[in-house]
Order: structure tokens, then C-alpha cells, then sequence
């Protein structure tokens, strides 16, 4: 009786939290599927070079943040993403990306990228992610970066994790004040959460979002506690509604520019074609990606689950 009780009680709370998309690299899965962008990721956002130059999984040498492992033992391995000079995108048709050095992951099903969008983006879900600085790549926070972000056709991003010092035109003081925290920020590029980005700590984040009603809420935590609220359920009316306000999950490093003074007036307003790069090689770590549908609650960590729409009191890293 007592194990027909449990295998009830595993398929209520398989029920609990359907996940739609799961990146949470398995220990099976290769460097060599990334080279063909084969499993959950498509690699193609990159450099001149083979995914492997710019991606790796890491196996068992680091492991990745202990939020999801089953009975205390990891069931995913951390991926490391890079960028270096190589890393010029040129989009399909399109010129070399040269203000941006990038390489992303593209979240993607068994019938590709563009298939899982709206498996992904209906009602409300909750995109998961966990993100660690690479003690050997370091960033340059005097440039901002643009690391996580669902991007629709238009440009624009739903949300974003941003860090680094936010780009401007004409370059403002750097770096600026909050450039080492790891920013939530929404459509119109409010800031919604911020926190220090603490190396050898995984940071995770869940992002619950409403795609009918068009709001924003940010769940947190370190390591293994437990994710929690870190703001109220927040409009995002600006971000557009229906199948154009829809796009792909991306992770990864994408690095931005700083104008550079020698360019003309035209090419300074260009930020993804000009722009002063050094081609140093930086990278992050990342582990926990996933997407779920929000049936009864929202994956909290250690098998425990948050309600949908928490609210919480604004912390005060929010007004920094
Ligand atoms: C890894 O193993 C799982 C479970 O056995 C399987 O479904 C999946 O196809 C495998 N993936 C790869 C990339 O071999
Ligand atoms: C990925 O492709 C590059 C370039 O062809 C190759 O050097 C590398 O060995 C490949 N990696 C794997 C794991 O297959
Ligand atoms: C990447 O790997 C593929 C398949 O192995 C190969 O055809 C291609 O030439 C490689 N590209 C580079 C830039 O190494
Ligand atoms: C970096 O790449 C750019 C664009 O390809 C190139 O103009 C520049 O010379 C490279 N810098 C270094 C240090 O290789
Ligand atoms: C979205 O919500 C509608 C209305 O409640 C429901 O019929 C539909 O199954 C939901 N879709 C998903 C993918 O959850
Ligand atoms: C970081 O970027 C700034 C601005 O371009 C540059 O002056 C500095 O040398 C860079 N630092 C490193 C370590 O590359
Ligand atoms: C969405 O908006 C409608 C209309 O204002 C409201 O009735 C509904 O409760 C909202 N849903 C959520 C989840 O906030
Ligand atoms: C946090 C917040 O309220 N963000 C914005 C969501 O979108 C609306 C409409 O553009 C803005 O007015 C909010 O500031």
C-alpha cells in the first residue's frame, strides 16, 4: 500500500509542475552534440569557431548548483560558455555582428527552436537558470553584458540578467555603481531585482511569467536554499502581447561595446556593428536551466514548491 502511496504521491508532484523544456545538461549528453547543436541546445549563436571552441560540458568537474540534485547526487553537468575575438556573430543574410562578441545557447525540442516557442510561452511559466562567474575568464564590468534574455523578433527582450555597466551613448562614468550585481531587468529595462555577484556561489533565478496578462515576478536564491520571492507580481505592458511578444530563450555570454570616439556620429548609434572590443576570452558557468508550467506551483528546490504570484516585500537591493 505504502509504495502504491508513493508512486501517487511522485506522479502528483510530476503532475504539480509539468516541464515544458527541460536544459539541465544530462551526463550523457556530449561536447560533440553541441559541435551539431544536437539535444536541448542550439549552438548556432556563436563565432567563426565549432561550438566546443566556445562551450563545454564540464562533466563532473564542477558541479552544478544543488538545487535540482536527486537524493543529494547532481543529474546534470555544468556547462561553461566563452567568448574571445572570434566571437563575431553574422546572423543569417546579415553583416558581422563586430560591437558584439557572443555566444548563446538557444533553448530548442525534439522538433527544433522555433517549435518550442509556444510550448513555452502560453499562460504563465517559469524560466529557471543558475549562473556562477568563471574564477579564470572574468568579466570586464566596465562593459555590459546581456546573459539570459527571451528575445521576440523585434530585438526587444522580455526580461533580461544583465551585468556589467549599462551601455550608453555617449560612455558614461565607469564602471558604473551597481556593475558587479547580477540584474532582473524587464522589458522596458527596469530594474527589478539586483544582487552581488558573489563568485564560487551558484545564483539561481526563476522568472514566472505571465503571457496573457503580461507580468514579471523574480523568485532567488544560493546554492541549495530554497528559491523565494524577491519582488511582487510586476506589469510588463510594454513587452508585446500575443504570438509577436513570443521568442527564443536564450543563455550565454553577449558582450557589448563601448562607442568608440573615432567612429562618425552614424556608426557610434550602431552598437551591433561598431564599438571598442578588447577580445579578451570571458566566460560564466551555467546549470538548472529549465522551463515549467506553473499547474500548481512553482519548483522551489530540495522538492518543495512556491504558489504562483508570491508576493513579497520589495528588497531593498531593488532602489539600488
Ligand atoms: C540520455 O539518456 C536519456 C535517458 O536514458 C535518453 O532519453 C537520452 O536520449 C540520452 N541522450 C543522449 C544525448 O544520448
Ligand atoms: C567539435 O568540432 C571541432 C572542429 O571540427 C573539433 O576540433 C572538435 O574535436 C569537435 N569536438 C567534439 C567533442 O567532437
Ligand atoms: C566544424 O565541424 C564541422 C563538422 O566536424 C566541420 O565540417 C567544420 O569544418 C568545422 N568548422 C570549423 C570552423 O572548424
Ligand atoms: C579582434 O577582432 C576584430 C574584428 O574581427 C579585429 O578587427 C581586431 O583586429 C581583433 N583584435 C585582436 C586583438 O585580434
Ligand atoms: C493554457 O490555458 C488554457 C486555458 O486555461 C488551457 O486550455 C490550455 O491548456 C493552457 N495551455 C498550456 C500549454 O498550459
Ligand atoms: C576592460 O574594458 C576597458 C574599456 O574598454 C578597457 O580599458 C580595459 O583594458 C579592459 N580590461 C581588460 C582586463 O581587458
Ligand atoms: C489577468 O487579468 C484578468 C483581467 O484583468 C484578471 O481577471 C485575472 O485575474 C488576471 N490573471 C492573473 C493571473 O493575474
Ligand atoms: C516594474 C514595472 O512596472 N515595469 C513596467 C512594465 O511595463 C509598463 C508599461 O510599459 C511600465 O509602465 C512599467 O514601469
Amino acid at each position: 500500500m505504502s509504495f502504491l502511496f508513493l508512486l501517487v504521491a511522485l506522479f502528483v508532484l510530476a503532475e504539480a509542475t509539468p516541464i515544458l523544456y527541460d536544459g539541465r545538461a544530462p551526463f550523457n549528453l556530449t561536447n560533440s552534440d553541441l559541435n551539431t547543436s544536437t539535444g536541448p541546445y542550439l549552438t548556432v549563436v556563436k563565432g567563426s569557431q565549432n561550438a566546443t571552441h566556445y562551450s563545454t560540458l564540464l562533466g563532473h568537474l564542477v558541479p552544478p548548483t544543488p538545487l535540482w540534485n536527486q537524493w543529494g547526487v547532481p543529474t546534470e553537468q555544468t556547462i561553461s560558455i566563452t567568448i574571445d575575438n572570434s566571437s563575431v556573430f553574422v546572423p543569417g543574410g546579415g553583416a558581422p555582428q563586430y560591437g558584439f562578441r557572443r555566444t548563446e545557447f538557444l533553448a530548442q525540442g525534439p522538433a527544433g527552436h522555433t517549435a518550442l516557442i509556444p510550448e513555452i510561452e502560453v499562460n504563465t511559466t517559469v524560466f529557471h537558470f543558475s549562473v556562477q562567474t568563471d574564477p579564470a575568464k572574468p568579466l570586464n564590468y566596465t562593459h555590459e553584458y546581456q546573459v539570459v534574455f527571451i528575445e521576440p523578433n523585434d530585438g526587444t527582450h522580455v526580461f533580461e540578467l544583465q551585468l556589467g555597466s549599462p551601455y550608453t551613448n555617449p560612455t558614461g562614468t565607469l564602471p558604473a555603481p551597481n556593475a558587479h550585481a547580477l540584474k532582473i531587468r524587464d522589458h522596458a529595462l527596469n530594474l527589478l531585482f539586483s544582487t552581488t555577484f558573489i563568485p564560487f556561489t551558484w545564483h539561481n533565478f526563476a522568472i514566472q511569467v505571465d503571457w496573457t496578462n503580461r507580468t514579471l515576478a523574480v523568485l532567488y536564491s544560493q546554492d541549495d536554499a530554497p528559491l523565494k520571492a524577491v519582488t511582487d507580481v510586476l506589469p510588463n505592458l510594454s513587452a508585446t502581447a500575443g504570438t509577436a511578444g513570443q521568442g527564443d530563450f536564450h543563455f550565454g555570454v553577449l558582450k557589448l561595446p563601448l562607442v568608440n570616439p573615432a567612429d562618425s556620429t552614424a556608426d557610434q548609434g550602431d552598437v551591433v556593428h561598431y564599438g571598442i572590443q578588447e577580445g579578451t576570452t570571458e566566460g560564466l558557468l551555467y546549470s538548472g536551466v529549465f522551463v515549467e508550467s506553473v499547474a500548481d506551483g512553482i519548483s522551489a528546490g530540495g522538492g518543495s514548491f512556491r504558489p504562483v504570484g508570491t508576493s513579497a516585500p520589495p528588497l531593498p537591493s531593488i532602489s539600488e
